[in-house]
């Protein structure tokens, strides 16, 4: 079971405050100051697909720089919540960040596109192609990032998201009533109205307790999220609609990234397109192991895959999700949604 103690936020705190002040090397805050140690801390826990990101990163860089760079990771419940953590990179507190567009999507609105059910292909190649950190699409989105001080360095996904529920939900009219947890970006709540359920958002580390207090009826996240959250514990039904996938990106302070030496930026730059497909490997294989082991720890688990014709009656409630989105996100949000939809109908050519 996992959650954030009192004794861990009072650690978010203290390391928050110590932080603010510019001194990284104190206690469990971190792994030891110096001139040139990055700081790049998680919205996931240790053994997460960002943990494995975020460690090879560091790997990638302390080879490449000969150990002149030096990178210290900060799993989620050490320094804040998604919001925290953005806010930290934003005010060049923090060097880098993971930024999931399920919570950055409230400072981003156009970044929300990735909550929207249905729009990406079906096919990972496909989604693999748009969302390269080379690729057309992602640079649609530079811009926006560099208007909040950030830049963006990729976007990468964690898998197919998961209903985690108290109940059988085959159907829009399944949801009716149902409180669901969601991000915290506005379109989400938006998208799981479009299906009939009353959304709640939490950050990640309520959830848990949320589900075992009945406060919520379930929740949404791909597998390995899932199983390291322990959500199946307090959740009888694991559900497959094939929907919406969990895309994050990451993201480091842009006025740090410009001030960068060259040869640093070559070497994070590098390292990043080096990233891309070790990290695809890393999330399909944590969200098929973990569903193994979900399934041998909670034997009675009921597991639904919706076919196509019940994904049908998902897509075709959740097209006044995409209406909200053009309301919220404006013409950038236009933009990036027709792109989105052109490349999936053109197999991300
Ligand atoms: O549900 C959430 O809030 C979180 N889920 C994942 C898989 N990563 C980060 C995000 O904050």
């Amino acid at each position: 079971m996992y959650f954030i103690h009192n004794t861990q936020k009072l650690n978010i705190f203290i390391c928050g405050l110590f932080l603010a002040a510019g001194w990284v090397g104190f206690g469990t805050c971190g792994e030891g100051g110096g001139g040139n140690e990055w700081k790049f801390a998680l919205e996931e826990i240790e053994g997460s697909v960002q943990d494995a990101y975020a460690k090879k990163f560091k790997e990638l860089m302390e080879q490449k720089s000969g150990g002149v760079v030096k990178v210290a990771v900060y799993p989620y419940g050490t320094l804040g919540t998604s919001d925290q953590l953005t806010e930290l990179v934003q005010n060049g507190t923090l060097q880098f960040a993971m930024a999931s567009p399920g919570h950055f999507g409230k400072v981003i609105p156009e970044l929300q596109v990735f909550s929207l059910p249905f729009i990406f292909s079906e096919n990972d190649a496909v989604n693999r192609k748009i969302l390269h950190p080379d690729s057309e699409y992602t640079k649609m989105f530079f811009d926006a990032y560099r208007g909040r001080g950030v830049h963006l360095l990729a976007f990468y996904p964690e898998g197919w998201q998961v209903w985690t529920t108290n109940k059988s939900v085959t159907k829009p009219g399944d949801f009716d009533g149902f409180k669901m947890r969601v991000m915290t970006s506005p379109l989400l709540i938006e998208s799981f109205k479009s299906y009939g359920a009353n959304p709640v958002p939490l950050s990640y580390s309520e959830v848990y307790s949320a589900l075992q207090l009945k406060m919520i009826d379930g929740q949404v996240n791909p597998v390995f999220a899932i199983e390291e959250m322990s959500f199946y514990e307090v959740t009888d039904y694991m559900i497959f609609p094939k929907a919406t996938l969990f895309v994050t990106s990451t993201i480091t302070n842009q006025a740090f990234f410009d001030g960068l030496p060259k040869e640093q930026q070559g070497w994070l730059n590098e390292s990043i397109r080096e990233l891309n497909d070790y990290i695809f490997g890393v999330q399909e294989r944590f969200n098929r192991e973990r569903l193994e082991k979900i399934k041998a720890k909670k034997k009675g688990i009921n597991i639904i895959t919706l076919n196509n014709e019940q994904r049908g009656a998902f897509r075709k409630a959740s097209r006044t999700a995409r209406d909200k989105f053009f309301e919220m996100a404006g013409e950038n949000g236009r933009k990036v949604l027709e792109s989105l939809d052109k490349q999936v109908a053109a197999g991300g050519n």
